[in-house]
């Protein structure tokens, strides 16, 4: 007992308790003292991971509030690009329009530049018509002869071929008419109602041509009398108005009848 005693402070406690043995106290103590530095540092942890916790919580809230501004923005941005895609649309729509009424405007340049040019010919030629009808007011036809426009007529007393019509025609300053208009053919047939020759004559089979040289024009060709030219016989190379229905038929040239004289006032 009083060794025990003698042993020191622990192992006054040991014998005083009366447990355990002096070795079992001292690692119960340690192992309470590493308990309580455990759970210090246990707690200091438990603190620092709170303290982290909520630095995440702030990061994790400042991040949300960086997405919803992001959100913001980018809805911002889209409603943008929405309006200036419209504005694009109306503004490719104002350029068809533009486009097209551009087009319009120069194909109506273009047409009121062709009657320009239409309306300035044909002023030319009625100038050019005054000129000569001026020129030719002064100017009579010799007796005998009928005057239509601008020219005289005259219808011959005496029949003959068609050759004998020319010559005369020609002896007499003109030469067998030429008929230039339905006008011209109107006034014609009026003169006579037998048959006379004019000045038109078959050139090649299907060709037919006027005493000046100029070739029967397609318009004047609905004066052939019904089924003529007919080229009755295989002879019919010259021209005569029928009295009868003032229309054209190929004859034979040596054909006894009257002639027609056109030639210029004098
Ligand atoms: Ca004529
Ligand atoms: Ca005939």
């Amino acid at each position: 007992m009083e060794e025990i005693y003698a042993n020191g402070s622990f192992s006054n406690i040991s014998v005083v308790n009366g447990r355990g043995s002096s070795s079992s106290k001292k690692w119960l103590i340690v192992a309470l003292i590493s308990l309580g530095i455990l759970s210090v540092g246990l707690l200091i942890g438990l603190i620092r991971l709170g303290v982290h916790a909520h630095a995440v919580s702030s990061s994790a809230a400042g991040l949300s509030d960086t997405k919803d501004n992001l959100t913001d923005r980018l809805q911002s941005s889209n409603d943008q690009f929405s309006a200036m895609t419209k504005e694009r649309d109306q503004l490719n729509r104002i350029k068809v329009n533009l486009t097209d009424s551009l087009q319009s405007s120069k194909d109506q340049l273009s047409a009121l530049t062709k009657e320009k040019n239409s309306l300035n010919a044909k002023l030319t030629e009625l100038s050019n018509e005054v000129t000569r009808l001026q020129s030719l007011s002064n100017k009579i036809c010799p007796a005998g002869w009928r005057m239509f426009r601008c020219s005289c007529y005259f219808l011959s007393t005496t029949s003959g071929s068609w050759n004998k019509a020319r010559e005369d025609c020609r002896n007499r300053g003109g030469d067998l008419v030429v008929i230039n208009d339905d006008d011209e053919q109107k006034f014609v047939v009026a003169l006579t109602e037998r048959s006379a020759w004019i000045g038109l004559r078959k050139e090649t089979e299907g060709s037919w041509k006027w005493v000046d040289g100029t070739a029967l024009s397609s318009g004047l060709k609905k004066f052939w009398g019904e089924g003529q030219p007919d080229n009755s016989g295989g002879k019919e190379d010259c021209v005569q108005i029928w009295g009868n229905s003032k229309t054209w038929n190929d004859d034979k040239c040596d054909a006894n009848i009257q002639w027609i004289c056109e030639k210029a006032p004098m």
